[in-house]
């Protein structure tokens, strides 16, 4: 080797040559150092960080992104379509980007009700959804799914140390969103959602710099005029509010509150919604869907539609007498599920 060298540089270059190679060495080194400290991991799939630009989600190269899916029903309850096959499944045959993993926190088996076991058992749970929407390549959002729990303030203490959880784990991982609660109701205020929204945004900010964090709005995530009013500090970015509806159930009114919100900066993110009532479990409003879905395209907004199980209830996507957990039929699915999946493309 030495003697090539020698052959090609001549004696006396080979010493300045040495020191020109450590140059070029030592400047990969650093370069790829500040970019691995500077931005998240691309996902496996190559998917890109996201952030929030004025209302919408963007991608690495600034260009507007509008995640499309699917929300799983309660993990305890339903952890079987949290699977490699379904993943894929729905990212190639009903075109999803995204899908969302609704871990309740007070219903039965919920995170903060169930036992020591019970909490393994879905952060295990969480772990395999997170991987194997990365291997599909799905953008994943890890939901504090409160519901009967009314307030956020009721599992605060337990919320704060799930996230940080969380954020520590999966802070490289540029796929995953965070939603820290789902829908407050009864008769909570916005400033106490925004009181407890701001220390967990905290703790996840600790340790994950950048990833997009959904906040839930007052009267199940309805009121984002309330959040437009007084928004959460822009200091920590790319922030998101969450607002739901059920066709059936929410019309005009939502809409107009919605666009208010828009109108007023305010960046939101459809983490949940039906085409039926909001019981989730009956008669479905077409026409209004449609109005739903035109709304959301026009403002680029993403969402997630409810719920991904074969439970007896017209929200579902699966049938009731489907046990499959990927790869169902035209015949397996349910009329919501026909409806929306065509949205999706
Ligand atoms: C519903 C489920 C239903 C379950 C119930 C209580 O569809 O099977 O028994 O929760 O846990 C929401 C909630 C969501 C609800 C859904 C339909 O976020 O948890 O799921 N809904 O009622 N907000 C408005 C409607």
């Amino acid at each position: 080797m030495k003697d090539i060298l020698e052959k090609y540089f001549g004696r006396n270059n080979i010493g300045q040559l040495k020191k020109y190679a450590s140059g070029v060495l030592v400047a990969v080194l650093f370069a790829s150092a500040m970019l691995f400290v500077l931005n998240k991991d691309a996902s496996a799939a190559g998917l890109s960080p996201l952030s929030v630009k004025g209302t919408e989600l963007v991608d690495r190269s600034g260009k507007a992104v509008q995640l499309k899916g699917i929300s799983t029903h309660g993990l305890s309850w339903f952890p079987e379509y949290v699977n490699e096959k379904s993943f894929s499944y729905m990212k190639k045959k009903w075109g999803i980007n995204v899908v969302r993993l609704a871990m309740y926190t007070a219903e039965y088996n919920g995170y903060c009700t169930g036992d020591a076991e019970n909490k393994k058992k879905l952060e295990k749970l969480i772990d395999e959804g997170v991987r194997y929407a990365d291997d599909a390549g799905l953008y994943v959002i890890i939901d504090w799914h409160i519901l009967s729990d009314g307030s956020p303030a009721v599992h605060q203490k337990e919320a704060v140390s799930f996230f940080k959880k969380m954020a520590k784990k999966y802070k490289n991982n540029s796929n995953v969103l965070y939603e820290i609660c789902n829908e407050p109701n009864g008769g909570v205020q916005w400033k106490d959602i925004k009181k407890y929204a701001v220390k967990v945004i905290k703790k996840i900010r600790k340790y994950d710099k950048d990833a997009v964090i959904i906040t839930g709005t007052p009267t199940w995530s309805q009121d984002v005029d309330a959040a437009a009013a007084d928004r959460i500090s822009s200091k920590f970015g790319n922030i998101m509010y969450s607002l739901h509806f059920y066709a059936a159930t929410h019309g005009e009114f939502l809409r107009q509150k919605a666009q208010k919100a828009l109108d007023s900066g305010l960046p939101l993110f459809v983490t949940e919604f039906g085409i039926c009532d909001a019981s989730g479990s009956s008669g479905i409003n077409k026409g209004e869907a449609k109005k739903w879905f035109d709304f959301l395209d026009k403002n680029k907004i993403s969402y997630a539609a409810w719920n991904l199980s074969n439970k007896n209830e017209t929200s579902a996507f699966i049938k009731s007498g489907c046990a499959k957990e990927s790869g169902w039929k035209k015949s397996e699915l349910t009329d919501s599920a026909k409806y929306i999946i065509k949205r999706f493309k």
